[in-house]
């Protein structure tokens, strides 16, 4: 096997956003531009010489000629051993999964999660350090560093083994392991629920649709749901993992799950309605014609999971990101446990869970998880939802009004404002930023503010200090209304809207999310002067 030394020069944009380096595909198919960044995380993370990497994705467009590049990287940087999934496909709690069981020094994940794929669409590579998790800051920012001085980087020339079937094969001194993607993912997932239950649950008429979104979900949701607990095979929809996810937006959300959506607000809905997105990690929830926002699902898992054998003894702690709503917060404090508010991106949990401080966590993002790996778990919170559904024997929706009943309802959601002139809304943040002395203590809307500030978090665990990370503005009336620019994008500048109303009274439960918060949209447009600074008057998208 020959090894080379190619020379090459830095590309100015490569520090990772919330979650890895998500550009257009355009942009990774510049020659060099993936070889730059994998051999960057190479440099910074020397332990992956004479270690082991995982190595998978989402399989969306580039994802195999991207696993090719990466074998013949590894193999040329001295990696001992390459675990991949069959066909270059792991979702990403999945590659968590194995990055800890299989004691790996990291892993890539080739996926741009949410974002569409194809020709025109985005790609994406992350790194995840041995707990499995999205790489600190500290190590995306030495590979940031990295990339801006680098100047070769080494590649072998050799024949790639058989990547569609199991088996272990050389490419000179580095190990490659095929992997069944699924079987490690599957055998945890049985540790943490009962199984049992579910299987007589769904063998009792109990019906659930599960929209695979033609993303990396489908081929775990079957073997899961249909092989492994005996939900009839059109459980699982659009379940065919495709390179262009069938030209839709693999984000499970009320906008682009339209499918799922329109079964279960039809005549004959079944139980539990669920969707993952393009690499696995997010999921949605719903009942019959009931949509369970992210921040209620992490509070109801909370709430509940005792009932559930792998948390059975109780939570540690919990944790949720700024913008989600305060509705785990409530169950937290009836529990007796710690609750943090950490910045946006699952990065920032995976201190926490490290060190035992929080068993579950989540984001309005629909993201939702725990410590039984390092990424947040779509598929994962269906069996949790599902395992407490069998336990309850109740339906979904009355779990949900019960729940509010006994802590309070956080009505919420999240307006985005996508495709912005990038400046624009930089100018807006830096503007909202520059009134927050002087709102404090005023009025808005006929409410107090109680605060008004620019969120910042030191991580109670290893001290490091992260700022700039949102506005909260606070009113007395239970009210909250957050602002921040995304960091996934890749085309201009999300701004992101997140209101949010607590409502103690069982009897203002019932309530439409979008007539009990249009005041305080209307309110955070006029404080953010979102019409004037971006020439929108209306959101995008709103979840
Ligand atoms: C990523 C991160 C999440 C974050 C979400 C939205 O999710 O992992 O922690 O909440 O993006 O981030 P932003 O608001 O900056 O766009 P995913 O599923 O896209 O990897």
């Amino acid at each position: 096997m020959r090894i080379h030394t190619v020379a090459t020069r830095p590309f100015p944009d490569q520090r990772p956003g919330t979650s890895g380096l998500r550009k257009r595909v355009a942009v990774f198919r510049q020659p060099h531009y993936l070889e730059n960044f994998v051999q960057s995380v190479f440099d910074v993370v020397p332990e992956l010489a004479g270690g082991t990497l995982v190595l998978g994705g989402d399989g969306r467009y580039g994802n195999d000629e991207a696993i090719a590049t990466i074998l013949r990287m590894a193999a040329a940087n001295g990696v001992a051993r390459v675990i991949v999934g069959r066909g270059g496909i792991l979702s990403t709690p999945a590659a968590s999964c194995l990055i800890r069981g299989r004691g790996a020094a990291g892993g890539f994940i080739l996926s741009a999660s949410h974002n569409p794929g194809g020709p025109e669409g985005d790609f994406g590579i992350k790194f995840n350090p041995a707990n499995g998790g999205p790489a600190p800051p500290a190590v995306t920012e030495a590979v940031y560093a990295r990339s801006r001085e680098i100047t070769a980087y080494r590649i072998a020339e050799a024949e790639l083994p058989p990547l569609d079937r199991d088996g272990v094969h050389r490419l000179g001194e580095t190990t490659v392991e095929v992997v069944d993607p699924v079987a490690d993912y599957a055998a945890l997932m049985e540790r943490l629920f009962d199984f049992d239950r579910i299987r007589d649950l769904l063998r009792g008429g109990f019906r659930i649709c599960y929209d695979a979104m033609h993303a990396v979900t489908g081929p775990y949701a079957r073997r899961i749901l249909v092989d492994l607990l005996g939900a009839p095979p059109g459980s699982v929809i659009r379940a065919e993992p495709l390179p262009d996810f069938g030209g839709l937006h693999p984000d499970p959300n009320l906008t682009h799950a339209r499918e799922l959506v329109a079964v279960m607000w039809g005549a004959e809905a079944p139980d539990l309605g669920a969707a993952s997105d393009g690499d696995g990690d997010r999921n949605m929830i719903l009942g019959p014609r009931c949509f369970v926002t992210p921040s209620d699902s992490l509070a109801v898992l909370a709430a509940n999971a005792t009932l559930v054998p792998g948390y059975r003894d109780g939570l540690a702690g919990v944790a949720r990101s700024m913008p989600t709503s305060r509705a785990v917060d409530r169950v937290a404090e009836t529990l007796g446990i710690d609750c943090y508010e950490t910045p946006t991106g699952w990065k920032f949990f995976g201190s926490l869970l490290d060190a035992g401080r929080i068993t579950l966590c989540g984001e309005e993002s629909f993201g939702t998880g725990s410590d039984h790996v390092r990424e947040k778990d779509g598929l994962w919170a269906v069996l949790f939802w599902l395992d407490l559904l069998a336990a309850r024997r109740e339906p979904l929706p009355a779990i949900l009004r019960a729940h509010w009943a006994r802590f309070g309802r956080h009505y919420y959601q999240r307006h985005d404002y996508e495709g912005l002139d990038a400046a624009a809304a930089e100018e807006l943040m830096a503007a909202l930023r520059a009134r927050l002395p002087a709102l404090a203590g005023r009025h808005l809307g006929g409410a107090a503010v109680t605060l008004a500030d620019d969120f910042a978090y030191t991580d109670p665990v290893d001290g490091s200090r992260a700022e700039g990370q949102g506005v909260r503005i606070v009113l007395d009336d239970g009210a909250r209304m957050v602002f921040r620019l995304s960091g996934t994008g890749t085309a201009g500048a999300t701004l992101r809207v997140y209101l949010e109303r607590f409502e103690p009274d069982p009897a203002r439960h019932g309530l439409e999310p979008g007539e009990v918060l249009a005041p305080l949209a209307a309110l955070a447009r006029e404080v953010a002067e979102i019409p004037r600074r971006t020439g929108r008057e209306k959101p995008d998208v709103v979840t």
